[in-house]
């Protein structure tokens, strides 16, 4: 390994939260010492990863924040990586994070990373899988990673987290039978935020239904009740993941599933390097004015000119 990326990974895997900000901008932005970096982290390290996914407003930031202040207590090292979308119209919710979290950014026991969303496809979930595995060699208890739901996005954190809880509110209520299908694939553990709401109890009671024809006498997906702003359930919660991770560890084959899924991931990333969807709508854009235009003969033809085929760099 070149010897200053393995001075820096060295001070990563000690805790030093300098080495692993610099760490995370190399992975990032896939700087020299990208590959070597990751190629040599530790996978079998103990930290967990919670995977928290809902949709925009549901209060995973303010469910996170709250966890914080319940493991803190009991000593954990807590890493957590919020994935924001990079449209700018979110950037009042982005700052709004921020400055909730800000209380925890002096925390010698917390660290916490916001990452922009890429737009491309492969680049969001490779990126985060890559940095929340360099995360997790850093000698914490636990990382938590905060997405948004929306579609696809919610699968993703499934192949990424060793526990994924899913954050409903009351006006989802409605959604609950459409989100049904991909939802319950992921979710282990169904939160129903804002039960200061009267409206929750009907959403909470959909789900426990869900959750019960979904177990078909298995162990049902917990659901529960949250009031994050007053910190209500928050220990509850706590303990389901607590639980959920402890029925893992004799799994092997929960732990060959999700690797098999961040590999898949990591190939589908590599595949596209190199293929840039602007380019490709430019270059269409001229091919098309040609008479004899194809578009597999074009997609083929762009295909072999983009450097591609994941090599290594
Ligand atoms: N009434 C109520 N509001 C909440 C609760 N949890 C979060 N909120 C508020 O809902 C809004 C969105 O919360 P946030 O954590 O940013 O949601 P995120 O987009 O899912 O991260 C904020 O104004 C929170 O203060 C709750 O349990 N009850
Ligand atoms: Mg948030």
């Amino acid at each position: 390994m070149q010897s200053n990326i393995k001075q820096l990974h060295d001070q990563i895997a000690t805790g030093s939260f300098l080495a692993l900000a610099r760490g995370i901008t190399i992975v990032e932005n896939e700087l020299e010492g990208y590959d070597t970096l990751l190629q040599n982290l530790h996978e079998n390290r103990h930290a967990r990863v919670i995977g928290i996914t809902g949709p925009p407003g549901a209060g995973k930031s303010t469910l996170v924040n709250a966890l914080l202040s319940h493991w803190l207590k009991e000593n954990k090292k807590i890493a957590v990586i919020a994935v924001d979308p990079s449209s700018p119209f979110n950037y009042g919710a982005i700052l709004g994070d921020r400055i909730r979290m800000s209380s925890y950014y002096t925390n010698p026991n917390i660290f916490i990373r916001s990452l922009a969303t890429r737009g491309a496809l492969g680049g969001l979930s490779s990126k985060i899988i890559e940095i929340t595995d360099l995360v997790k060699d850093a000698n914490f208890d636990l990382v938590l990673v905060e997405t948004v739901g929306v579609g696809q996005s919610e699968v993703e954190i499934a192949g990424l987290a060793d526990c994924t809880v899913v954050a409903l509110v009351p006006e989802a209520g409605d959604e609950v039978q459409t989100l049904k299908a991909g939802i319950m694939e992921i979710a282990n553990i169904f939160v129903v935020n804002k039960a200061d709401r009267e409206d929750a109890e009907g959403l909470y009671g959909n789900l426990r239904i869900l959750a019960h024809e979904r177990a078909n006498g298995a162990e049902e997906i917990p659901v529960l009740k949250t009031i994050a702003t007053q910190d209500k359930g928050i220990s509850e919660l706590a303990d389901a993941i607590t639980h959920f991770l402890n029925s893992q560890e004799a799994l092997p084959e929960k732990r060959i599933q999700l690797l098999t899924e961040k590999s898949w991931h990591l190939m589908q990333a590599q595949r596209m390097k190199g293929i840039n969807h602007t380019q490709l709508k430019n270059e269409l854009a001229d091919a098309i004015k040609k008479e004899d235009f194809n578009l597999y003969a074009f997609t083929k033809g762009f295909l072999s000119r983009s450097s591609n085929s994941g090599q290594v760099k």
